[in-house]
């Protein structure tokens, strides 16, 4: 193709996200949007799988038969996510175990949050409140975002994370209601899992790699730090409802700019954490190492079902 064709196209893709229509998977597209896409929707897609295994963990002690079914239903939705943003991503001409072997090399990333154990059964509260809180905060701009088949699934997933929110908060609400032990055990998995949660949206701005293009591309909607900036004003008076302490000294409401002022983030403990060395990176990887593995036969009988359907396909219509 010539420069001159190059810039044509270029100019009807800028002209089209500049009007905010979407763009869908056989438009043409510059390269790094496509590769920048591969790279955010891939590591969404596997944030929601790894993120089955923490809350996985607790499915067979939840404390009730009510409890049960609701984290059941919960870590199903997030397979569902999951499957939505793969199929999602495979539009951009990656395919499923491609992506998968990203993900068991190490080559791609996944959410930080998910590299922390659940030791009590407040974390369960804790993560639906916390972690889908933030999830959605981050989320509902991209039911906007420029690429259409990204944006078509972030509408359910949203949808479904309201739930997962409301059944987190709900927990919390019971065990803050509950005996002194209870109530310290919801101010434990708070403390535990604050900082983490504000860590999720990434780096601050001005550290941030992507931000600035993928705002251009409307990608994005919104910074890191805003979104960082509107989970901490929307959940401190959450917090106060509970009857909790959020665990930050310098948390102060600033009258002059309408929003809460907070205390440093570590973010050493987030690099380490993304670079590999948190709690549980090892422990996450190798549960989805083992599970590719285990399923090798079904996908392998699946195949074998699909290719004898075709075959009877192609006699029937020959
Ligand atoms: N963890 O330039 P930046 C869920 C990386 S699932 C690990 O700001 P970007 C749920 C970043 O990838 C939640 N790595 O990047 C599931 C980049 O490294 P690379 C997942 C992180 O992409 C089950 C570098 O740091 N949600 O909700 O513009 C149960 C510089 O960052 C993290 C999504 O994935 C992190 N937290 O912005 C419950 C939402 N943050 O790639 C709940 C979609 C940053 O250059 N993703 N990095 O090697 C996004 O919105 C954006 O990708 C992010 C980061 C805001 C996360």
């Amino acid at each position: 193709m010539s420069a001159k064709e190059i810039k044509n196209l270029e100019d009807i893709f800028e002209a089209k996200i500049a009007r905010d229509e979407k763009i869908e998977p056989k438009d043409w597209m510059p390269e790094k949007y496509r590769k920048t896409h591969i790279r955010q929707i891939s590591q969404h897609a596997h944030s929601e799988i790894v993120g089955m295994l923490p809350e996985g963990n607790w499915i067979t002690r939840a404390p009730s038969l009510r409890r049960k079914v609701a984290l059941l239903a919960k870590v199903q939705d997030e397979a569902g996510h999951g499957l939505y943003l793969y199929s999602a991503c495979e539009t951009l001409g990656i395919s499923r175990e491609e992506l998968y072997e990203q993900l068991h090399s190490g080559k791609a990333k996944y959410s930080s949050i998910f590299n922390y154990p659940t030791l009590t059964w407040a974390d369960i509260g804790a993560i639906g409140w916390l972690v889908d809180g933030a999830a959605i905060i981050n989320q509902v701009p991209l039911c906007n975002t420029s690429f259409g088949p990204y944006a078509r699934a972030m509408v359910r997933v949203c949808k479904e994370e309201s739930f997962h929110q409301r059944q987190g908060y709900e927990i919390m609400m019971t065990l803050c209601n509950g005996t002194q032990e209870q109530k310290d055990m919801a101010q434990d998995a708070l403390n535990r899992w604050w900082w983490p949660s504000l860590m999720m949206f990434g780096p601050t701005d001005d550290e941030s790699t992507h931000t600035e293009q993928s705002m251009k591309w409307k990608l994005k909607r919104k910074t890191n730090d805003e979104l960082r900036q509107q989970f901490i004003d929307q959940t401190v008076p959450q917090a106060d409802i509970l009857g909790l302490k959020v665990p930050d000294e310098d948390l102060k409401y600033n009258n002059e700019t309408g929003h809460y002022d907070f205390g440093e983030i570590d973010w050493s403990e987030f690099w380490q954490v993304v670079k590999g060395h948190g709690k549980c990176n090892k422990e996450r990887i190798k549960a989805r190492k083992e599970a590719w593995h285990n399923g090798e036969w079904v996908r392998e009988a699946a195949m074998a079902y699909a290719d004898k359907q075709d075959k009877r396909t192609t006699k029937q219509t020959g």
